[in-house]
């Protein structure tokens, strides 16, 4: 029979699934619904091959879904404003819309090659008024709930190109365009307050069940709370500024308060900044180190460094033992108290401080086991459990009781008319600022009043719309620079004032927009209620385990948020979530070390031979090593090339075969082919199985002989495995039992002669079966297929086909056992049974015994299903 055309095929189906609307979700549709979302995408100008696997994950949930019965919403839209836009503005002088526009068009033609089946009567992008008004409107809510508030921050000050600059603008402590020298500096910032949340949001983590634990994990270390003491310790006044009489820090290990060496402050911390303004030495070393900006992980990973102020502070159970007071460059002064002790002995990176400064160390908890007196500590700390030692009152006690001990006799013990200790819970978690001094985003719709400070934008003003002729010639934020923009009218006193040029955090845009799909068609608020209430949550999220912390969270806080504020009822957006593997591809290099794409190479050999030259001409190129396809390695491939040469089903099938799917997956040319000769595998199949099911009776027979019942057994066993699999989302799976399916029913057409009736009904429902079973996966091929089959619509509308139960049971089979190629007898063992459970059983047999006549055996050679051969 003719090949299978994809190129004719894919367009034409998908042509026809829009025409009759079928992925549209209507919101009054009474059947249980099932909500699945892939993140959206960034217009970026192209679709990657990273989106091609997250949507193609989706999109078979979303038809299963579907074939079940349930009301399936799976809508897309654009994760629209962000930097790259006003990029395009400066270098290649397009308007950040206009670029942003032909981008999602560019990009919507080739999610819609994919054959994906989304709802795109929903589609929302975030920089439309239409979506960001509604944000504003949220936004002005949380101010009046008190969720969003004004803060001096500390920011990236860009003192050249005169802009804040965001954590990764900031390299080796300089701006990333600029190249100055990027300056430390307080401003007024926008906060969402999510901080009031941190407990809820961590408890709450619990119930999330169907999502992974390494990204709950993340996001409770991220929430970070710890339960510890603040500790009031006295300065010893002789050597401390005036004024400045002690020095509060917090510890998690009041228990170590014996092993301490040193102080540490921050270099933001009053009493550095009083000490510094008497020593100029000192000043100089806290403006070195402010340099490394406010990123956590430059900070974890900076050398570590401090400067003896030369205060002492005095130990809180022994007045005559100073310790030493320095400012060092791993104490933040947005954490606790912006102040800690320091005990060397059990804490490494205090352990590497004192090695460099000759502090000492002094352990004080000792492992179970070893003798305290020759326990010593040298390059490691030791955090691990054991009893107190070297601590006076407190030895022999185990670390929780020396803890307990420590809070109970600080708190009783009072100066002046506060407690030297109180018990504090803190959480690492920071109040979100949201503040962007950008133009290409959502403006945060606030005037600022020289009379009345600041006022929000009536209700009915909104949207406040990004003026569109804005300029980007000069550093810096075009929305302050626009002429005319910023300049308004006070709403409340009615004389000038000027509009808040700060735009909002573009993972703002994203906090909600799951929430937005449920209703996009409300002009007059964010969401229906009714609507959202019933929607939501998002049954199963996918996306990037890069997205597992911020983007989550706050979408976790936003939803709440929106609760506070009669927008939605409940708290969790995401029911499940999943985060996919990337898409990783070897690397190919000229002997020169430049990279060239996969395209450019040719590969040949297999295995240790395997080795790759130049198309152009010929060079020998080294295979490197499988990298997350990136451009400066060359190692990407385009979508639209593969979908141009193989079709869209068969670029899906390949991203769910190999791999599970929350591990990377490694495109290789070879391995694409292979899905290309599997389709046309099953085109074929698909086509016999409609000839040789022809000559079935209308009507199901009223019994099934061997042959038949054997087909049965295969197709329901597929259909159950493929169910159960596509319901925990373990793709790959599925593949392989489709394609172990698929050689059973092959096996049966290739035998010779007309079917019997029963079989060939039995043919023709397996042909039925093993159509709707790769229907998710390969919709185009699918659709065709049916039509092949001869039913009526669309497979895509189909419902999923009935497993029948009693198919299932486990049967057995009987293998002829020989020894040393003499038949010897039988053995029957379940369809099952694996290799060594069938060795086992044939070597019990007393007739093998009996015949190998003491002599070990050296092979068992296991024909499946039909001989097993004890070769001894
Ligand atoms: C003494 C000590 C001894 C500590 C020891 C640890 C181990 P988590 O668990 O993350 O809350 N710390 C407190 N404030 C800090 C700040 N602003 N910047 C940097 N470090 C700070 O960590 C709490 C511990 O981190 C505290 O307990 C403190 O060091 C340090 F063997 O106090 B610890
Ligand atoms: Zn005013």
């Amino acid at each position: 029979s003719e090949r299978y055309n994809a190129r004719d095929a894919e367009p034409r189906w998908q042509r026809q699934w829009d025409e009759q609307a079928i992925f549209v979700s209507k919101n009054d549709d009474p059947r249980p619904k099932y909500y699945v979302l892939e993140m959206f995408p960034y217009p970026s100008g192209r679709i990657h091959i990273g989106h091609v696997r997250n949507y193609t994950l989706g999109d078979v949930l979303a038809r299963f879904m579907r074939a079940k019965g349930f009301n399936v919403l799976h809508p897309m839209g654009w994760d629209a404003f962000g930097l790259p836009a006003e990029n395009a503005a400066i270098e290649r002088k397009v308007a950040p819309k206009a670029w942003t526009y032909d981008n999602i068009a560019a990009m919507k033609k080739q999610l819609r090659s994919i054959g994906l089946s989304l709802d795109w009567s929903r589609e929302i992008a975030t920089c439309d008024p239409s979506y960001y008004k509604h944000q504003q409107k949220m936004f002005l809510d949380f101010l009046r709930a008190g969720l969003a508030e004004r803060e001096k921050r500390k920011v990236n000050w860009d003192p050249v190109d005169m802009t804040v600059l965001a954590n990764e603008q900031v390299i080796d402590g300089r701006g990333w365009r600029s190249g100055a020298v990027v300056e430390q500096r307080e401003m007024n910032q926008w906060v969402f307050k999510i901080t009031k949340y941190s407990q809820e949001l961590l408890e709450a983590l619990d119930g999330l069940d169907r999502w992974p634990d390494k990204v709950r994990l993340m996001q409770r270390n991220w929430i970070g709370r710890s339960e510890g003491l603040l500790v009031r310790f006295a300065l010893d006044q002789a050597t401390t500024p005036a004024g400045e009489t002690e020095l509060k820090i917090f510890t998690t290990r009041p228990d170590t308060l014996f092993g301490a060496k040193f102080m540490a402050i921050s270099a933001d911390h009053p009493l550095a900044i009083a000490a510094a303004a008497k020593n100029p030495k000192l000043a100089e070393f806290i403006a070195e180190i402010k340099k490394i900006g406010t990123a956590q992980e430059i900070i974890d990973t900076a050398e570590k460094q401090g400067f003896d102020t030369g205060i002492r502070a005095v130990h809180p159970f022994d007045p005559s033992w100073k310790l030493p007071v320095y400012v060092a460059n791993f104490v933040l002064m947005e954490y606790g108290t912006g102040a800690i002790f320091g005990c060397p002995a059990h804490d490494q990176r205090d352990l590497d401080f004192v090695n460099k400064y000759n502090l000492g160390n002094t352990p004080v908890v000792c492992p179970e086991g070893q003798d305290p007196k020759t326990f010593v500590i040298t390059d490691t700390a030791y955090d691990g459990d054991g009893r107190m030692i070297n601590s006076r009152f407190l030895d022999g006690m185990t670390i929780n009781e020396a803890k307990e001990e420590i809070a109970k006799r600080l708190e009783n013990e009072m100066r002046g008319n506060a407690a030297v200790g109180e018990r504090q819970v803190n959480f690492r978690l920071r109040d979100w600022g949201i503040s962007r001094q950008r133009y290409w985003g959502c403006p945060i719709p606030v005037i600022h009043c020289p009379k009345c400070d600041v006022v929000p934008v009536p209700d009915a003003d909104l949207p406040v719309k990004l003026p569109d002729d804005a300029t980007f010639d000069r550093p810096g934020n075009a929305l302050d620079h626009h002429p005319t923009w910023k300049h308004v009218t006070c709403p409340q006193c009615g004389g000038k004032a000027s509009r808040e040029t700060d735009t909002m955090d573009t993972f703002v845009d994203s906090s909600w927009y799951f929430a937005r799909f449920t209703d996009p068609w409300n002009e007059n608020a964010p969401t229906t209620p009714a609507v959202a209430n019933r929607m939501m949550p998002v049954d199963q999220y996918i996306g990037g385990v890069e997205h597992a912390i911020l983007h989550l969270l706050y979408s976790r806080f936003f939803v709440r948020a929106m609760k506070a504020t009669g927008h939605i009822a409940m708290d969790e957006p995401f029911a499940g979530m999943f985060t996919q593997g990337m898409v990783v591809h070897e690397t190919y290099q000229k002997a020169d070390g430049t990279y060239v794409q996969p395209a450019e190479v040719k590969i040949e050999g297999a295995g240790n031979d395997r080795h790759a030259t130049l198309l152009a001409s010929g060079e020998a190129i080294q295979i490197g090593a499988i990298e997350k396809m990136s451009k400066s390695k060359k190692n990407t491939v385009d979508p639209d090339d593969i979908i141009d040469t193989y079709g869209a089903d068969v670029a899906r099938w390949f991203m769910l075969s190999d791999s599970p799917p929350d591990r990377d997956v490694i495109w290789s040319d070879e391995r694409v082919q292979g899905a290309s000769r599997f389709v046309q595998r099953l085109w074929r199949l698909v086509s016999e199985s409609a000839e040789a099911g022809k000559a079935a009776p209308a009507a199901r027979p009223a019994s099934f002989g061997p042959d038949a019942t054997g087909l049965r057994k295969a197709a329901h066993g597929a259909l159950d495995k493929v169910t159960t699999g596509i319901e925990r989302l373990h793709f790959n799976v599925c593949l392989a039992h489709i394609r172990e399916f698929a050689n059973a029913l092959s096996e049966v057409l290739q035998r010779p002669g007309e079917p019997a009736p029963d079989l060939a009904w039995a043919i023709r429902e397996a042909g039925q079966i093993l159509v709707q079973l790769f229907s998710p996966m390969m919709p185009h091929l699918a659709e065709e297929c049916w039509q092949v089959l001869g039913l009526t619509g669309l497979v895509s509308e189909a419902n999923w086909p009935q497993i029948e139960r009693d198919l299932l049971v486990e049967d057995a089979v009987t293998l002829v056992v020989q020894v040393n190629g003499k038949k010897r007898g039988e053995v029957t063992v379940a369809t099952a049974a694996q290799n060594p459970e069938i060795e086992a059983a044939v070597l019990a047999l007393d007739a093998v015994k009996l015949a190998l006549d003491g002599k070990p055996v050296r092979k068992v050679i296991i024909v499946p299903k039909r001989i097993v051969n004890v070769v001894g």
